[in-house]
């Protein structure tokens, strides 16, 4: 702080007050800032985004003139479950309700390119999103909400062309042709990659098929935002704001040069790229981010010297921290997605979904999703907040807040420039390590309280009580899909539909053909997503990745604590009496590629002296367990957040013990109901770890049931 005699008064009264040093309340935040206990003007001084309009560039302050005081924000709460039937029901009723924009979330099975009856995806049908086959579902998914007026999100990123191309048959059959379809697609696979891991091919094939459907939409659907570059997922699996924010700007300036380099012009497509970032818990860092994201995107856009403003322009959906919600006492969650939707709001977002508060436990109910709906409704109608724009415009703090965000994040996108751009970035791994290393050491500062969360680890409840969730049978939305493909495939032309597919395989072998142009065909001839995927395996291989866990992290937080030192040494003490570090493969099964769970626990757990193998992704639980019997593990951990858990889990221990290791316990943990602890339990999981649950207590509990001093215990 400066030498300015009334701020050295201030800093006198503040040391009477506090007895110390007001140096001493400044918090040093995740990102690396260090926020003050007060800003004033001489913060701001000479900061050259201040002074700016709304409406023009650098957008600071909103790309609109007038931003919801001419036009409120839109509600495009994203949602799907089970069968198209259920999930169009929900989307009438959700517009009945209130909600202005629609957001279909599609079911694993789907995002990873395969039919419902595939062996791979038993779990997954229905599950974390609607299940969608074919053109059929797309057209019941949609019965009665009229696509030219209607705009539609699709978070596919995977799948993205057969799911693209049915849809635009769907509307095509509809009578709404291609150019009057509004909404966008998510189709970014770059951080698939980094964080949220629905790829399916290799990188590079993966970024010709982003750079043909921008082409595709470019031409065909002036509407149609082509692609919704996400740091959503980043922020999920635990990045900083700063990473956030430099990684998704550092994608996005990735696929402006893909789209050049596939021969199109800036102004032709840029003007319907557009953003997705999560708001967290961090209030006003949040509505910063957004402001400091709109400044440095005006600023590499300039590197491509557009003529159109709305090239520079960057326009963002929000949603509200899925990681910041807990299982305890979750009513708490309302409130924490109210001041995450308000944050947004000051923030300047286009388009919001805020979570449900039942998010730790189910897919939401229709009572959770009309309080996470009603949150937006509230907010728009009821505060004002609508009637001025930009109202933290000149607070010291939030301007400060932008300035210091967008100085990090350049800096960050300057090493990854430096690395050869996010492409080479990506491939080497860093950003991925970067926010694995974010999240192992969130979580150290959760698990020793350092950060507070509410209902958790501080104020935790005695008791909590039960809440009504929504439950999705898998088994019965599978046969009724199965039942449906089955009439696609006998009722489809089987000429057409096999030449549409051989001249999709032949479209994607070629770079001078657009892949989306030839899918659209075959959709229209009824290929299925899974076929029509399928033929861009023959054409491109599937991508695999490797398992890396940090380590260092967790462990560097908590050495000095006298509960990890005694828990490390009673890990050395197994080890000396039984001839070796316990171990445990941490792994995943099906489809649920929501890896940070695992990856926390695997580098937590090899920080304390377990011997961690840590599995690879969309294992089948005969593949897990074949794992587990060729490393000769005690332990399975297996992370399950995709609600696939009462279908593998029982899977998995019945093949380990058709494998003669029935001996080797199976614990799990992740995004399961407690009323569904006794069914594991009774199928011979030794022990289930409810969200919250802290590392070391985890780490305490496999040890217990490898001493033989627990047994079938839930943790919650
Ligand atoms: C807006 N408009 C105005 C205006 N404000 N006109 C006059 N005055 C104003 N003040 C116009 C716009 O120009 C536009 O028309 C139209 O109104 C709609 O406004 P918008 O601001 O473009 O909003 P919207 O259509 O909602 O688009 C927002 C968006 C888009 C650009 C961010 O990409 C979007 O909807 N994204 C949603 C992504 C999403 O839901 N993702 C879910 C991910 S969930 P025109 O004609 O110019 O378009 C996930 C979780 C997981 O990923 O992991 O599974
Ligand atoms: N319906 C509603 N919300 C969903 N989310 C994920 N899948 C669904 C769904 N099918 C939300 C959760 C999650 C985030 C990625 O998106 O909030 O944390």
């Amino acid at each position: 702080m400066t030498d300015d005699p009334e701020l050295s008064d201030w800093r006198e009264r503040a040391r009477r007050e506090i007895k110390a040093e007001a140096e001493t309340l400044v918090w040093q935040t995740p990102e690396g800032i260090a926020v003050k206990p007060l800003y004033t003007a001489s913060d701001i001084d000479g900061l050259d985004h201040i002074g700016t309009l709304p409406g023009a560039a650098p957008y600071t302050r909103g790309v609109r003139a007038t931003m919801y005081a001419g036009r409120p924000w839109t509600i495009r709460q994203y949602a799907g479950f089970s069968t198209a039937e259920e999930s169009n029901r929900f989307y009438r009723r959700a517009l009945a309700a209130g909600q202005k924009g629609l957001s279909v979330a599609f079911d694993l099975a789907t995002h990873r390119g395969y039919d419902s009856d595939h062996p791979r995806v038993e779990g997954d049908v229905g599950k974390a999103g609607v299940a969608i086959d074919s053109v059929e579902d797309m057209k019941i998914l949609f019965d009665g909400i009229p696509l030219g007026e209607m705009s539609v999100s699709m978070t596919m990123n995977g799948a993205v062309i057969p799911v693209l191309a049915s849809f635009i048959v769907a509307g095509e059959e509809q009578g709404v042709p291609a150019e009057r379809l509004s909404g966008t697609i998510q189709n970014d696979i770059l951080k698939e990659f980094t964080v949220r891991n629905t790829y399916i091919y290799p990188p590079e094939p993966s970024m010709r098929i982003v750079s043909d459907i921008i082409a595709y939409t470019a031409r065909q659907m002036p509407r149609f935002n082509s692609i919704s570059i996400s740091g959503y997922h980043m922020q999920e699996a635990g990045a900083t704001l700063v990473q956030e924010l430099a990684f998704t700007l550092a994608d996005g300036r990735e696929y402006v040069r893909a789209a050049l380099a596939r021969g199109l012009k800036v102004d032709d497509f840029a003007p319907r790229l557009s953003f997705f970032f999560a708001v967290g818990m961090n209030f006003f860092m949040e509505a910063a981010k957004l402001r400091a994201a709109r400044l440095l995107w005006t600023r590499v856009m300039a590197e491509f010297a557009p003529r159109k403003a709305e090239s520079s322009m960057l326009r963002t959906h929000c949603q509200t921290s899925g990681v910041s919600l807990q299982e305890q006492d979750p009513l708490n969650n309302v409130v924490r997605t109210a001041y995450e939707a308000l944050a947004a709001v000051l923030g300047g977002t286009q388009s919001l979904h805020t979570n449900s508060f039942d998010e730790a436990i189910a897919l939401p109910s229709e009572t959770s999703s009309r309080i996470a709906r009603n949150t937006q409704l509230i907010l728009a109608h009821e505060t004002g907040v609508t009637r001025v724009v930009d109202p933290l415009a000149g607070s010291y703090y939030v301007e400060s807040l932008t300035a210091e965000l967008a100085t990090q994040a350049w800096a960050l996108m300057e090493e990854i420039e430096r690395e050869g751009g996010m492409t080479a970035a990506v491939a080497s791994g860093s950003p991925k390590r970067q926010i694995e290393a974010a999240a192992t050491a969130r979580q150290a500062r959760v698990d020793r309280g350092e950060e507070v969360i509410v209902g958790v680890n501080r104020y935790r409840l005695e008791e909590e009580e039960p809440i009504e969730f929504r439950r999705i049978d898998n088994a019965e939305v599978r046969r009724a899909q199965v039942a449906r493909i089955e009439r696609v495939r006998r009722q489809r032309d089987p000429d057409l539909w096999s030449s549409t597919l051989s001249a999709l395989e032949a479209a994607a072998r070629s770079e001078s053909s657009n892949i989306l142009e030839a899918a659209v065909e075959a959709a229209r001839a009824r290929a299925t997503v899974g076929e029509i995927s399928d033929a861009l395996r023959r054409a491109f291989g599937a991508h695999r990745a490797e398992a890396e866990v940090v380590a260092d992290i967790y462990g560097a937080a908590y050495r000095d604590e006298p509960e990890y030192r005694m828990l490390v040494e009673r890990l050395e003490a197994f080890a000396d009496a039984n001839g070796g570090k316990p171990r445990i493969l941490v792994a995943k099964l099906g489809q649920d590629g929501h890896d940070r769970g695992a990856k926390v626990i695997a580098s937590g757990f090899g920080d304390l002296g377990f011997e961690v193998v840590a599995g690879p992704l969309f294992q089948t639980p005969e593949e897990a367990a074949e794992l587990a019997v060729a490393t000769g593990v005690q332990v399975i951990g297996i992370s399950s957040l995709a609600a696939g858990h009462r279908t593998l889990l029982p899977q998995l221990v019945a093949a380990m013990q058709a494998k003669g290791a029935g001996h080797v316990a199976v614990v799990c943990g992740g995004v399961i109901p407690r009323e569904d602890y006794r069914f594991l339990l009774d199928s011979g999981v030794a022990a289930v770890f409810g969200p919250g649950t802290n590392v070391l207590d985890a780490a305490r509990a496999v040890l217990d049931i490898l001493e033989g001093r627990r047994r079938n215990e839930a943790t919650a």
